[in-house]
């Protein structure tokens, strides 16, 4: 009885295996300077990615501590009550409120030299909505954000 189950368990995981075989994972790359700066003002995701991958890199030089940059996603209507709640929060939280519900995704905040991945199902994001990207290090997001559109 139990080597049944276990069988059924195991097509059920080659299954999922095979349906993951159609996804789609999109890369998107964009810096971060000592200039308060990203190097792209607008990220566009095809509507065909089923997964996206942002790699963050820090192209400048100073610590996480004077210069700290990480990329956020929320909704647009969303960014200034996360950039605002996050600024208390502090570094070892990636200045992001704890329980932050509004955040789709997000890297951790990164220093220098420093690179940070985050990947993301595009099933969390919805069509005609409109979302912005943003750096939560406090007073960074004036500067550092973009449009994030998918489809
Ligand atoms: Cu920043």
């Amino acid at each position: 009885m139990k080597t049944i189950r276990m069988l059924a368990c195991l097509s059920l995981a080659f299954a999922a295996t095979g349906a993951f075989a159609a996804d789609k994972v999109c890369q998107v790359e964009i810096s971060g300077t000592d200039q308060m700066t990203y190097d792209k003002k607008e990220i566009a995701v095809a509507a065909d990615c089923t997964e996206v991958e942002v790699t963050l890199k820090h192209a400048g030089k100073l610590p996480a501590q004077a210069m700290g940059h990480n990329w956020v996603l929320a909704k647009t209507s969303d960014m200034a009550g996360v950039a605002s709640e996050g600024m208390g929060a502090g570094l070892p939280n990636d200045y992001l409120k704890k329980g932050e519900t509004r955040v789709i995704a997000h890297t951790k905040v990164i220093g220098g030299g420093q690179t940070a991945t985050v990947k993301f199902a595009t099933s969390l994001l919805k069509k005609g909505e409109a979302y912005s990207f943003f750096c939560t290090f406090p007073g960074h997001s004036t500067m550092m954000k973009g449009v994030f559109k998918f489809g």
